[in-house]
Protein backbone atom coordinates (compact mmCIF):
# COMPACT_ATOMS: atom_id res chain seq x y z
CA UNK A 1 0.00 0.00 0.00
CA UNK A 2 1.06 3.51 -0.79
CA UNK A 3 2.37 5.54 2.06
CA UNK A 4 1.18 8.34 0.92
CA UNK A 5 -1.74 8.37 3.61
CA UNK A 6 -2.48 7.03 6.95
CA UNK A 7 -5.03 4.38 7.43
CA UNK A 8 -6.01 2.99 10.47
CA UNK A 9 -3.18 1.16 12.24
CA UNK A 10 -3.29 -1.76 14.42
CA UNK A 11 -2.09 -0.05 18.10
CA UNK A 12 0.17 -2.20 20.27
CA UNK A 13 -2.21 -4.65 22.21
CA UNK A 14 -5.18 -2.35 23.16
CA UNK A 15 -8.25 -3.77 22.94
CA UNK A 16 -9.75 -1.33 20.20
CA UNK A 17 -6.92 -1.96 17.45
CA UNK A 18 -8.62 0.07 14.81
CA UNK A 19 -9.08 3.82 14.84
CA UNK A 20 -11.05 7.10 12.93
CA UNK A 21 -8.57 8.46 11.26
CA UNK A 22 -8.55 12.45 11.44
CA UNK A 23 -9.82 14.23 8.00
CA UNK A 24 -7.75 16.02 6.13
CA UNK A 25 -8.58 19.05 6.46
CA UNK A 26 -11.12 21.15 8.68
CA UNK A 27 -15.14 19.67 8.18
CA UNK A 28 -15.75 22.96 6.48
CA UNK A 29 -12.50 22.60 4.14
CA UNK A 30 -14.97 21.60 1.24
CA UNK A 31 -17.75 24.27 0.85
CA UNK A 32 -19.88 24.80 -0.92
CA UNK A 33 -19.07 21.89 -2.69
CA UNK A 34 -19.73 19.34 0.11
CA UNK A 35 -21.14 20.42 3.36
CA UNK A 36 -19.62 20.43 7.19
CA UNK A 37 -23.43 18.33 7.76
CA UNK A 38 -21.89 16.16 5.16
CA UNK A 39 -18.65 15.14 6.44
CA UNK A 40 -19.85 15.26 10.34
CA UNK A 41 -22.05 12.43 8.86
CA UNK A 42 -19.75 10.74 6.55
CA UNK A 43 -17.17 10.99 8.25
CA UNK A 44 -17.89 11.03 12.24
CA UNK A 45 -20.97 8.71 11.72
CA UNK A 46 -20.58 6.58 9.12
CA UNK A 47 -16.93 5.77 9.03
CA UNK A 48 -16.79 5.72 12.48
CA UNK A 49 -19.45 3.08 12.40
CA UNK A 50 -17.08 0.76 9.71
CA UNK A 51 -14.14 0.87 12.76
CA UNK A 52 -16.83 0.51 15.35
CA UNK A 53 -17.90 -2.67 13.68
CA UNK A 54 -14.64 -4.18 12.38
CA UNK A 55 -13.04 -4.05 16.39
CA UNK A 56 -16.27 -6.34 17.65
CA UNK A 57 -15.95 -8.41 14.37
CA UNK A 58 -11.84 -9.10 15.09
CA UNK A 59 -12.08 -8.95 18.99
CA UNK A 60 -10.22 -11.67 20.25
CA UNK A 61 -9.09 -13.00 16.86
CA UNK A 62 -6.15 -13.22 15.08
CA UNK A 63 -7.00 -10.44 12.82
CA UNK A 64 -7.70 -8.09 15.72
CA UNK A 65 -3.55 -7.56 15.78
CA UNK A 66 -3.45 -7.79 11.82
CA UNK A 67 -2.94 -4.80 9.58
CA UNK A 68 -6.16 -2.73 7.80
CA UNK A 69 -4.96 -4.55 4.53
CA UNK A 70 -4.36 -7.88 6.21
CA UNK A 71 -7.78 -7.69 7.37
CA UNK A 72 -8.95 -6.76 3.96
CA UNK A 73 -6.92 -9.30 1.86
CA UNK A 74 -7.31 -12.52 4.28
CA UNK A 75 -11.65 -11.67 4.61
CA UNK A 76 -11.87 -10.84 0.88
CA UNK A 77 -10.48 -15.20 -0.01
CA UNK A 78 -13.69 -16.00 2.51
CA UNK A 79 -17.14 -15.70 1.88
CA UNK A 80 -17.41 -16.80 5.71
CA UNK A 81 -15.88 -13.48 6.66
CA UNK A 82 -17.82 -11.27 4.54
CA UNK A 83 -18.88 -8.99 7.44
CA UNK A 84 -15.15 -8.30 7.76
CA UNK A 85 -14.20 -7.60 4.77
CA UNK A 86 -16.76 -4.96 4.34
CA UNK A 87 -16.14 -2.91 7.14
CA UNK A 88 -12.58 -3.45 6.78
CA UNK A 89 -12.77 -2.04 3.48
CA UNK A 90 -15.18 0.54 3.84
CA UNK A 91 -12.46 2.35 6.64
CA UNK A 92 -9.69 2.19 3.82
CA UNK A 93 -12.18 3.01 1.06
CA UNK A 94 -13.25 6.40 3.05
CA UNK A 95 -9.68 7.03 4.65
CA UNK A 96 -8.44 7.05 0.77
CA UNK A 97 -11.95 9.29 -0.06
CA UNK A 98 -10.90 11.85 2.24
CA UNK A 99 -7.39 12.42 0.46
CA UNK A 100 -8.99 12.23 -3.21
CA UNK A 101 -9.83 15.63 -2.24
CA UNK A 102 -8.96 18.25 -0.95
CA UNK A 103 -9.74 22.36 -1.00
CA UNK A 104 -9.19 23.94 -4.64
CA UNK A 105 -9.02 20.76 -5.63
CA UNK A 106 -10.44 20.00 -9.26
CA UNK A 107 -9.64 20.17 -13.15
CA UNK A 108 -6.78 18.36 -14.85
CA UNK A 109 -4.08 17.21 -13.90
CA UNK A 110 0.07 17.27 -14.06
CA UNK A 111 3.16 15.18 -14.12
CA UNK A 112 3.18 11.82 -14.57
CA UNK A 113 -0.34 11.10 -14.50
CA UNK A 114 -1.08 13.80 -17.13
CA UNK A 115 1.47 12.13 -19.22
CA UNK A 116 0.15 8.95 -18.66
CA UNK A 117 -4.23 10.30 -19.58
CA UNK A 118 -3.34 10.62 -23.32
CA UNK A 119 -1.81 7.35 -24.43
CA UNK A 120 -4.40 5.16 -21.82
CA UNK A 121 -7.81 7.13 -22.22
CA UNK A 122 -6.74 9.26 -25.42
CA UNK A 123 -6.78 12.39 -23.30
CA UNK A 124 -8.57 14.34 -20.52
CA UNK A 125 -11.83 14.63 -21.61
CA UNK A 126 -11.80 11.35 -22.48
CA UNK A 127 -10.86 10.27 -19.16
CA UNK A 128 -13.54 12.26 -17.55
CA UNK A 129 -16.12 11.16 -18.84
CA UNK A 130 -15.13 7.73 -17.98
CA UNK A 131 -14.89 8.56 -14.76
CA UNK A 132 -18.42 10.33 -14.57
CA UNK A 133 -20.05 6.70 -16.31
CA UNK A 134 -18.52 4.53 -14.13
CA UNK A 135 -19.82 6.42 -10.49
CA UNK A 136 -23.23 7.08 -12.63
CA UNK A 137 -23.61 3.81 -13.87
CA UNK A 138 -22.91 2.13 -10.27
CA UNK A 139 -25.98 0.68 -9.52
CA UNK A 140 -26.84 1.38 -6.39
CA UNK A 141 -23.44 1.92 -3.40
CA UNK A 142 -20.27 1.85 -4.19
CA UNK A 143 -17.42 3.49 -5.64
CA UNK A 144 -16.03 4.93 -8.73
CA UNK A 145 -11.76 4.39 -9.08
CA UNK A 146 -8.31 5.56 -10.73
CA UNK A 147 -5.91 2.46 -11.06
CA UNK A 148 -3.13 1.14 -12.15
CA UNK A 149 -3.54 -2.13 -13.40
CA UNK A 150 -1.48 -4.27 -15.59
CA UNK A 151 0.94 -0.72 -16.19
CA UNK A 152 -1.86 1.32 -17.22
CA UNK A 153 -4.01 3.99 -15.80
CA UNK A 154 -7.79 2.63 -15.95
CA UNK A 155 -11.28 3.77 -14.29
CA UNK A 156 -13.35 0.97 -12.66
CA UNK A 157 -16.53 1.01 -10.13
CA UNK A 158 -16.69 -1.21 -7.70
CA UNK A 159 -20.05 -2.47 -6.27
CA UNK A 160 -20.61 -1.96 -2.04
CA UNK A 161 -17.06 -2.20 -0.11
CA UNK A 162 -15.48 -4.15 -2.65
CA UNK A 163 -11.91 -2.43 -3.73
CA UNK A 164 -8.94 -2.63 -6.04
CA UNK A 165 -6.61 -4.45 -3.94
CA UNK A 166 -8.66 -7.38 -4.03
CA UNK A 167 -8.42 -7.33 -7.86
CA UNK A 168 -4.84 -7.09 -7.83
CA UNK A 169 -5.04 -3.18 -8.64
CA UNK A 170 -3.07 -0.53 -7.29
CA UNK A 171 -5.81 2.44 -6.65
CA UNK A 172 -5.00 5.95 -7.26
CA UNK A 173 -7.64 8.05 -6.67
CA UNK A 174 -11.82 6.93 -5.46
CA UNK A 175 -15.24 8.90 -5.06
CA UNK A 176 -17.37 7.59 -3.10
CA UNK A 177 -20.91 7.23 -4.68
CA UNK A 178 -22.98 5.78 -1.69
CA UNK A 179 -26.09 7.82 -1.53
CA UNK A 180 -24.68 9.57 1.77
CA UNK A 181 -21.91 10.65 0.44
CA UNK A 182 -23.79 13.93 -1.81
CA UNK A 183 -27.50 13.41 -0.95
CA UNK A 184 -27.48 16.18 1.81
CA UNK A 185 -25.88 18.55 -0.96
CA UNK A 186 -27.06 17.51 -4.20
CA UNK A 187 -30.13 15.14 -3.06
CA UNK A 188 -30.82 12.98 -5.87
CA UNK A 189 -28.91 14.10 -8.47
CA UNK A 190 -25.61 11.94 -8.80
CA UNK A 191 -24.15 13.32 -11.90
CA UNK A 192 -24.13 16.65 -10.18
CA UNK A 193 -22.05 15.42 -7.33
CA UNK A 194 -19.46 13.62 -10.00
CA UNK A 195 -19.14 16.92 -11.87
CA UNK A 196 -18.12 19.10 -8.32
CA UNK A 197 -16.08 15.98 -7.31
CA UNK A 198 -13.54 16.30 -10.97
CA UNK A 199 -13.91 19.99 -11.25
CA UNK A 200 -13.45 21.36 -8.12
CA UNK A 201 -12.40 18.53 -5.30
CA UNK A 202 -9.89 16.11 -7.16
CA UNK A 203 -6.84 16.07 -5.83
CA UNK A 204 -4.35 14.91 -8.63
CA UNK A 205 -1.07 15.17 -6.04
CA UNK A 206 -2.93 12.49 -3.76
CA UNK A 207 -3.13 10.27 -6.90
CA UNK A 208 0.12 11.12 -8.15
CA UNK A 209 1.97 10.08 -5.07
CA UNK A 210 0.30 6.80 -5.12
CA UNK A 211 0.91 6.55 -8.64
CA UNK A 212 5.13 6.95 -7.77
CA UNK A 213 4.37 4.86 -4.25
MN1 LIG B 1 -19.30 6.61 2.28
Amino acid sequence: MSKAFAATQPAAGGSMPFTLPELPYAQNALEPHISANTLSFHHGKHHQAYVTNLNNLVKDTPLASASLEQVIMESAKDPAKAGIFNNAAQIWNHTFYWHSMKPNGGGAPKDDIAKRIDPDFGGYDQFKEAFKQAGATQFGSGWAWLVLDGGKLKVTKTPNADLPMAHGQKALLTMDVWEHAYYLDYQNKRPDYIATFLDKLVNWEFAERNLQG
